[in-house]
């Protein structure tokens, strides 16, 4: 029987039943809702309540893939604002009212990089990085997942990109994230002459306009920098590129472009997510599997 893998993100929470054989996925009845964006626990175990019930008794296993550091089964947002403000969020015992099976619970770009390695095996050292609601990461070191001791490995969002940047939501000022992010984007678009949100920032971009080419590519460089860091200091040797931004049509061949300015030695291979919208879920499922 199928896991039932929820992927919790800034911006939206996708749920599916996911098999996996042993060259493929399956997705079936795949949902899509939109996190709830006030500060409130109720309202996000309301969200899972709805898919839980939706997909009673079809699942052998339930996996969470979701934002934030999953620890002892609780959730802790490192930048809250990507949650609504919700710092903490029990994600087990909520999930736990619902179902006697058993749960898995990991960060959603660590499953994603789980996910996306299935696809890259030829490397040992890979990483995937989703430019999203926030900017997130999961690591592959040789050949396995890390996470380090408290789950915190691979929140690459929050290294240093500017240090007279923004204030980064984790506190922090500076961060990618801060700059690179979905909501960085969407924060300084939001304050032009025709505001507008980053979907219609791309089009923009894709069309020649000249202050959405800057935005995206402020955003690009910061992910190039990113991306020449994993490589020099853990000889990553391929990276998938996810999320919403990062797949969105012109933004990759930007962050190759300020990576080709850098020498051979800082360029790891960059590669669009091949699961896109799914790698959350897929390596969800499979984490459930394997890990
Ligand atoms: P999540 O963070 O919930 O995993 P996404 O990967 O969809 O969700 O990322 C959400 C962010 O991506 C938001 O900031 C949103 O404005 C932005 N976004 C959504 N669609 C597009 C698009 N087509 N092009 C560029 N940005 C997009
Ligand atoms: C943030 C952080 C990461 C997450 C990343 C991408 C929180 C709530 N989240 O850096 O754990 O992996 O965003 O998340 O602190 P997404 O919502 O953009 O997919
Ligand atoms: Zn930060």
């Amino acid at each position: 029987m199928s896991c039932l893998a929820i992927d919790v993100g800034g911006t939206k929470i996708a749920a599916a039943l996911v098999d996996l054989t042993a060259d493929n996925a399956t997705l079936r009845d795949r949902k899509q809702i939109h996190t709830p964006q006030n500060p409130s626990a109720d309202a996000l175990a309301e969200a899972l309540s709805e898919i839980l019930n939706h997909f009673a008794g079809q699942f052998e296993c339930v996996s969470v893939a979701s934002t934030g550091i999953i620890q002892n089964g609780v959730l802790t947002a490192l930048n809250p604002k990507n949650l609504g403000n919700l710092a903490f969020f029990p994600l087990e015992e909520s999930i736990r009212q619902h179902t006697h099976k058993p749960i898995t619970l990991l960060n959603d770009a660590q499953a994603a990089a789980c996910a996306e390695y299935l696809r890259h095996s030829d490397v040992d050292n890979f990483a995937f990085i989703t430019v999203s609601t926030g900017v997130g990461g999961g690591i592959i070191l040789n050949r396995k997942l890390f996470t380090g001791k408290n789950g915190v490995a691979g929140h690459i969002g929050h290294s240093l990109a500017d240090p007279n940047g923004e204030v980064c939501g984790c506190g922090r000022i500076g961060c990618v994230e801060a700059v690179a992010s979905g909501r960085a984007i969407a924060r300084v678009a939001h304050q032009w002459q025709s505001p507008c949100e980053p979907p219609e920032v791309f089009e923009r971009f894709r069309q020649g306009d000249a202050q959405a080419a800057e935005l995206v590519d402020k955003s690009a460089r910061a992910i190039a920098n990113l991306v020449a860091d994993l490589a020099i200091s853990l000889d990553i040797q391929r990276i998938a590129l996810g999320g919403s931004v990062g797949l969105a049509s012109g933004y990759l061949p930007r962050v190759e472009y300020f990576l080709q300015q850098m020498p051979a030695i800082y360029r790891p291979q960059i590669v669009p997510a091949y699961y896109a919208q799914d790698a959350g879920l897929i390596g969800a499922a499979w984490c459930a599997e394997n890990e």
